[in-house]
């Protein structure tokens, strides 16, 4: 294993390769076996370009080689920051190939995020978009490169200005490295709970066999079509089961340039798109649109809603909007993924996050002093299992606390366990933000607020929204002149902070309520804009 990445006890990987879980099997190798069995069917639809399993097979070698020869080796971390585009493909599986890791950053991080990542994991190379969805990536390279000298090469998808071309990589036939199906194929992001996002270490045999049950529980097969309307770097449609699920399973991928009903519902009709994910605010809106529009949604069997807890009320609407089956997923990128089944009654579809895909997954529900709680309460929940990491990648100390001492990974999630099985996300331990899907580590974004001249303390929390599920409020105690919401923004964005991290909205005080052994009390900050939400809404009434 990769240096700083903590690998499953012995008697735990003999025990997974033994049932059959990690079958050896390795991400370039599945390319090739796809490309020698289906050679010529559509792997890749992007707008008017149709890439087959050979094509993208051919274009991952010849990428492959680039790479080796601009100086890339097996273990080496390319940060990865492209949107749903083929060169994603490409990219990746070139890498996977030759053995060097992608750090997979999304599309909306900025030069706080990126500077961290390139810098963290001490990457070789960063690769990116000319200019996606207005934004010049070559001006955040520009960034990223001034501040991080380890940095060898900015490689661009399509104009690179003064960087690296994609394009003019390509070289000829090579030796790959070997590569085994236990070494770590990439660094996945965590939300991030405590600060910045932590990376995820995860190997060929591990998340293939996530692919392999994803793929089976959603019936994936040669015919499927799987619409990818989400940032595809992101887990949960790279892997639940996602782009690469449908890669695994022989199906075609389409890839959406955004999540809009305009740009998705022609897709989903003109593609014949089988399967999508959505996470819930996407879900309302594309509810929303649906009643009102005349598309045709014949070929959708399954709708996923996941990444935040989706409203039993929105989720007794599906059925009857798309004509399909509903499918909650609960996961998250350090391994575990619960689904509902396609075949469960309409009653846990509707009201639960679904049950662990592998009988191998462990899960546990704890108190606070770590005690399992009594079957159908609500608890804390922790997990191990075949394809759940054992810890993040160089983070020893935080290992120690977010892992217990037997190697359950500690969720942060409040849940409770129905006799069926089914979890129920009840709420979160954890100090962060599920805004929509997107989550915000409180810490990370306080830890920005604190360097304005004018912030003498900062504290984040979540405050309920209708649409989004949770927003986020800063609270802010200034040290004299108390700055302004819009300047606040300002600031946090010019330090370049992913858009989805910057407050909601800002509150000014001279204090923070306290806990009893004198912390700032969230709870109670979270109870006071509530408070002042509802009283406004009074007032306007
Ligand atoms: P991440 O750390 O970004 O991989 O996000 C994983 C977290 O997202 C989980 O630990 C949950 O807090 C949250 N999450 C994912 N799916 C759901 C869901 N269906 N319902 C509620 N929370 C979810
Ligand atoms: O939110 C997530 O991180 C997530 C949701 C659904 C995830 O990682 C997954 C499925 O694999």
């Amino acid at each position: 294993m990769l240096t700083g990445c903590p690998a499953w006890p012995k008697e735990f990987a003999d025990k997974y390769r033994k049932e059959g879980c990690w079958r050896g099997e390795t991400f370039g190798g599945m390319l090739r076996e796809r490309a020698d069995k289906h050679g010529s069917r559509i792997a890749i639809t992007c707008e008017d370009t149709h890439l087959s399993y050979k094509e993208l097979d051919e274009r991952v070698d010849l990428l492959a080689a680039g790479f080796l020869r601009l100086g890339i080796q097996k273990e080496d971390r390319v940060v990865v920051q492209l949107p749903n585009i083929i060169e994603f493909f490409e990219v990746c599986f070139a890498l996977f190939r030759i053995g060097a890791l992608p750090v997979f950053a999304l599309p909306s991080h900025r030069h706080s995020e990126i500077t961290y990542f390139c810098e963290f994991s001490d990457a070789a190379a960063y690769v990116i978009p000319d200019v996606h969805s207005g934004f010049d990536y070559r001006r955040l390279a520009r960034e990223v490169c001034d501040k991080v000298q380890g940095l060898r090469h900015v490689i661009v998808a399509g104009d690179s200005e003064e960087f690296k071309a994609l394009r003019d990589l390509q070289a000829g036939p090579a030796g790959y490295p070997e590569v085994s199906p236990g070494d770590v194929a990439f660094l996945q992001l965590s939300g991030g709970s405590t600060g910045r996002s932590k990376l995820i270490p995860r190997t060929h045999d591990d998340y293939i066999y996530s692919l392999r049950l994803s793929a089976d529980i959603c019936r994936l097969d040669h015919d499927s079509v799987y619409l990818a309307a989400l940032p595809i770097a992101h887990n949960y449609p790279l892997s639940s089961p996602g782009v690469l699920g449908t890669l695994y399973a022989g199906g075609r991928v389409v890839l959406a340039q955004g999540s809009s009903p305009d740009e998705t519902f022609p897709l989903i009709e003109r593609e014949r798109a089988t399967i999508t994910a959505l996470v819930p605010p996407l879900a309302l809106i594309w509810l929303e649109a649906a009643s009102s529009r005349r598309n045709d949604f014949s070929s959708l069997q399954v709708l996923q809603v996941g990444g935040a807890k989706f409203s039993a009320e929105a989720a007794g609407r599906v059925k009857s909007v798309f004509g399909c089956t509903l499918q909650q997923v609960y996961g998250m990128a350090e391994g575990l993924v619960n689904y509902t089944r396609l075949d469960d009654p309409e009653e846990i579809i509707i009201s639960t996050q679904g049950r662990p895909m592998s009988p191998f997954d462990e899960i546990k529900v704890v108190d606070e002093n770590g005690c399992e709680v009594e079957p159908g309460q609500t608890g804390e929940l922790l997990t191990r299992g075949p394809y759940t990491i054992r810890g993040y990648y160089k983070a020893e100390e935080h290992n120690a606390k977010a892992f217990t001492a037997d190697g359950f990974y500690r969720t942060g999630d409040l849940v409770k366990v129905n006799s069926s099985g089914y979890l129920i996300v009840e709420g979160r331990s954890k100090d962060q933000i599920n805004r929509g899907g997107e989550k915000v580590a409180a810490e990370e974004v306080e830890n920005h607020l604190l360097a304005h001249p004018s912030v003498h303390d900062a504290a984040v929390v979540s405050m309920p929204d209708k649409f989004l599920g949770e927003r986020t409020c800063a609270y802010i105690i200034p040290r004299s002149t108390p700055p302004a919401a819009a300047e606040i923004k300002v600031f946090l964005r010019e330090r370049g902070l992913a858009a989805y991290k910057i407050p909601d909205r800002v509150e000014i005080v001279e204090a923070f309520p306290q806990t009893g052994v004198g912390k700032v009390s969230k709870k109670a900050l979270r109870e006071a804009i509530v408070e002042k939400m509802m009283s406004a809404a009074d007032a306007r009434q």
